[in-house]
């Protein structure tokens, strides 16, 4: 299998000939064909990681989401200040689909958006005074509250603030842990920053702080989980049925306390590797924690997942992981036989933060699916190192794509289906392409584990096989003849 590696260079070649040359010689270092020796030398010479260019259409995000949208915000009992103006807290409310048990307001704050609400006077005189009436008022108003952490949008590292005194302060007054996190949007180039200031902050705050009541061989913690559509859950049943403990979920579905005592597990699941690697490199140097890095997305993945953790462990759990692929595969091979031959062949184009876009592929794959190009957001060369071997040879793989660029694409690789957000999916959907979002699982999920599968193979049928796409000739122009251009 593979794609013509002369004709999609050529393809991208074409469709930067419309920048001005100095973004073109930019842009062209961040697209790479996938050959047989990127693939195995693993030498991608792909540019990633650096400033967006001005003027071009950027699906990223900022530090602060990073921080407060991703790693921070699923803790659940804690709660989270969107310390800044009101408008960060407000555009980024109930935005991830992080589930979360619990009773809102009382034990699970995940779907509060609480802000500061800076005004003018705040800018000109500091924010610190209403920070502590803030954290005060959260103590008086959510008693059940285990902390608070503070999410710093752009304007508090420029006027000066010192929330790490008044978050010292307050953590001493109110008897519980205040987190300054230094997330200001403006930091670094894309949300990355974000998830490695929250990360820093978890580990000089919160790591170490409890200690657990009884350990045992098996106690395993859950890493760069966030429940998207209860993706976490999926998860942990499988771990749980095969006999491992699981110490804690971070950070979706998670507390503080599941934070405060991970330290004490025996080993680190790792599964999205971008948002989390700092903190289970911390806890390998500092408590000697080994961790193994594993994906849930589609059986293929998820058997080789399980049979990689069980080899970490003893013979009992070996034998139950066996005991668990045997349960499921009947089940999972009954819906790769319902969908594959609805599926088998169709074309897939991904776009996604810095983790699915590499990690699906194998999900889409059991379904008979080809992915001719993918590319991230905000990914690093280590996201793309673990990425060329798994995409086809001819495979166009691409760093921060322009809107500009990712629409050319989808229009002359004739896609059958777009993965990637809620930015880009209507504008497919106005050409007539299918559409998945895979940040959010649109409306669904979960798509980890065994009964994600069920719901992402039936999602992918509905979507690409929907009838509605027969009423659009794909052919015609996006433009209806005679509209002024
Ligand atoms: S849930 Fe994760 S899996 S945490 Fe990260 S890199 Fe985002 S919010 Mo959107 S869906 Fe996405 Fe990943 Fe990890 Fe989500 S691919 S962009 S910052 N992401």
């Amino acid at each position: 299998m593979g794609l013509d590696i002369e004709a999609n260079k050529k393809l991208v070649e074409d469709i930067l000939e419309a920048y001005p040359d100095k973004t073109k010689k930019d842009r062209k270092k961040h697209f790479q064909i996938n050959t047989e020796e990127t693939k195995e030398s693993c030498s991608c010479s792909l540019k990633s990681n650096v400033k967006s260019r001005p003027g071009v259409m950027t699906p990223r995000g900022c530090s602060y989401a990073g921080s407060k949208g991703v790693v921070w915000g699923p803790i659940k009992d804690m709660v989270h200040i969107s310390h800044g103006p009101v408008g960060c807290g407000q555009y980024s409310w109930g935005t991830r689909r992080n589930y979360a048990n619990g009773t809102l307001g009382i034990d699970n704050f995940t779907a509060m958006q609480i802000t500061s609400d800076f005004q003018e006077t705040d800018i000109v005189f500091g924010g610190d005074k209403k920070l502590e009436v803030i954290c005060r008022e959260i103590k008086e108003m959510f008693p059940l509250a285990k902390g608070i952490s503070v999410q710093s949008e752009c304007p508090i590292g420029l006027i000066g603030d010192d929330i790490e005194a008044v978050s010292k302060k307050m953590a001493k007054e109110l008897e519980m842990p205040v987190v300054p996190v230094r997330c200001e949007g403006f930091r670094g180039v894309s949300q990355s920053l974000g998830h490695h200031i929250a990360n820093d902050a978890i580990r000089d705050y919160v790591m170490g702080k409890a200690e657990l009541a009884e350990t045992g061989p098996y106690d395993v913690n859950i890493i760069g989980d966030y429940n998207i559509g209860g993706d976490a859950w999926a998860s942990r049943i499988l771990l749980e049925e095969m006999g491992l403990r699981v110490v804690a979920q971070w950070s979706g579905d998670g507390t503080l306390n599941e934070l405060q005592v991970a330290h004490k597990a025996k080993l680190n699941l790792i599964h999205c590797h971008r948002s989390m690697n700092y903190m289970v490199t911390h806890m390998e140097q500092a408590y000697g924690i080994p961790y193994l890095e594993y994906n849930f997305f589609g059986p293929s993945k998820t058997y080789e997942s399980l049979r990689a953790i069980a080899a970490k462990f003893d013979a009992t759990i070996q034998e139950n992981c066996e005991k668990v692929i045997a349960k499921y595969k009947p089940q999972m091979d009954a819906i790769i036989g319902k969908y594959r031959p609805r599926l088998e062949g169709k074309k897939v184009m991904l776009l996604i933060g810095g983790l699915r876009s590499r990690h699906t592929i194998g999900a889409y794959e059991d379904l008979g699916m080809e992915i001719v190009a993918t590319g991230y957001e905000f990914a690093h060369k280590d996201d793309y190192e673990r990425t060329f071997p798994d995409m086809q040879t001819g495979s166009i793989i691409m760093d921060d794509p322009t809107a500009y660029e990712l629409e050319e694409l989808a229009q002359k690789l004739n896609i059958d289906l777009m993965g990637s957000g809620v930015k880009e999916k209507y504008v497919y959907h106005k050409m007539g392409i299918p559409f998945r979002q895979m940040h959010s699982w649109d409306y669904s999920g979960p798509y980890h584990g065994f009964d994600g599968f069920k719901i992402f193979a039936k999602d992918m049928d509905m979507t690409v096989n929907n009838p509605v796409w027969n009423l659009f000739d794909k052919k015609e122009k996006v433009q209806p003849e005679g509209a002024s251009v």
